[in-house]
């Protein structure tokens, strides 16, 4: 009789989910348990691997299977990656995106500071604290670029395939690029602005399933605690879409940058150092956020939010997510200044095809 098989994870310092994109397996050896697992993985449904295995004696077992919730088997993956991602809700590929498309990305996003290209439908934030001093047309004054969808160049990060390798792990073939920003997180002026709040993505989100959504953010240059490197909760994916607002911090609150209420402030916390082009994916009900630039400089990074095309949207009244929806509302009516939307019809203007078939989203 074939028993569950029980999972042995990966700790999280060890990162055993880091490889380069050439498919090169790391140094180690993969574990044993590891080699078992892409075995058996290849014998079963390629889309929610259902792992069993006949017990030894040397074996622990469980009662119930382990199923694959989180990851779709493409090849790509190692057992090891899909388990960790299972398990802690994200994964960093090292050295994904080259240094020539990161520059490129860097030269449109200055183009755009100085003003000289003006991309439709995009939206340009500025820190709170640098919002209240003289503005200067250059890239000092901008903390955020968001919908950058129409920008030929800048859009071309979502398209980049071995990105989209990655993200038909988590979403399948058919995908939308739903989201998409250029953070440029400034220095800090002394009033901890440049924070970003612990959140779940899901919240600013009117489609589902969770379990097809997911975030590439690529570091654009060095990231570490130093200049504010993501910080996430490990296995928060897990569990529900919880309350945001607006934290209470004395120095202020960028636009839009809603905090998670009530989370526990004594999880386990994962700081993501990465380097110029190291990527990392993660499930949009992760619990994340990032630290107080303390340099000089300004720590960019690209982002965006896949989801699988085959997604539904559904109406946020009465939900949590209404307060997100209306202030998401204001600012797409005076962009787009179509009158008035629901925020199905924003994020269907938004929403590009970048693989497969537009199903549904
Ligand atoms: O890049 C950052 O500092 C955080 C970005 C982020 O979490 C977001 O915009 O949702």
């Amino acid at each position: 009789m074939d028993v569950a098989y029980k999972r042995r994870l990966p700790t999280f310092s060890s990162y055993p989910c880091v490889r380069d994109h050439t498919g090169i397996q790391p140094d180690r050896k993969m574990s044993r348990a590891a080699e078992r697992l892409r075995l058996m993985i290849n014998h079963l449904d390629r889309s929610s691997a259902t792992i069993s295995a006949v017990p030894t004696s040397t074996q622990t077992f469980t009662s119930h299977p382990q199923t694959l919730r989180f990851t779709h088997d493409t090849g790509l993956l190692t057992p090891e990656q899909r388990l960790f991602y299972e398990e802690n809700g994200f994964i960093l590929i090292k050295n994904l995106v080259s240094e020539e498309d990161i520059d490129k990305f860097r030269k449109a996003f200055e183009r755009i500071c100085r003003q000289e290209v003006k991309i439709p439908g995009l939206v340009v934030m500025r820190d709170v604290a640098i919002v209240k001093s003289e503005f200067v047309p250059d890239e000092k004054a901008v903390s955020k670029l968001q919908d950058f969808q129409e920008d030929p160049e800048l859009f071309q990060y979502c398209n980049l395939p071995q990105i989209l390798n990655y993200v038909e792990c988590f979403t399948g073939p058919n995908i939308m690029a739903m989201h998409t920003m250029l953070i440029n997180k400034p220095p800090d002026a002394g009033k901890k602005t440049s924070r970003h709040p612990m959140h779940q993505d899901l919240h600013y989100f009117p489609f589902r399933p969770a379990d097809s959504i997911v975030c590439a953010w690529t570091a654009m240059e060095k990231v570490d605690r130093q200049n504010g490197c993501l910080v996430v909760l490990p296995g928060t994916h897990t569990g529900t879409l919880q309350e945001h607002d607006y934290p209470e911090w004395e120095g202020g609150v960028n636009k839009m940058y809603h905090g998670v209420r009530g989370y526990d402030p004594k999880h386990p916390r994962v700081h993501l150092e990465m380097e110029k082009g190291d990527t990392v994916f993660f499930h949009s009900l992760l619990i994340h956020g990032s630290g107080m630039n303390r340099t000089q400089g300004f720590r960019k990074a690209i982002s965006c939010h896949y989801a699988s095309a085959d997604c539904y949207y559904f109406d946020v009244k009465g939900t949590s997510q209404e307060n997100i929806e209306n202030e998401v509302k204001d600012i797409a009516n005076r962009k787009y200044g179509l009158g008035e939307m629901t925020l199905k019809d924003i994020w269907a203007l938004r929403g590009r095809l970048v693989q497969g078939e537009r199903t549904s989203l």
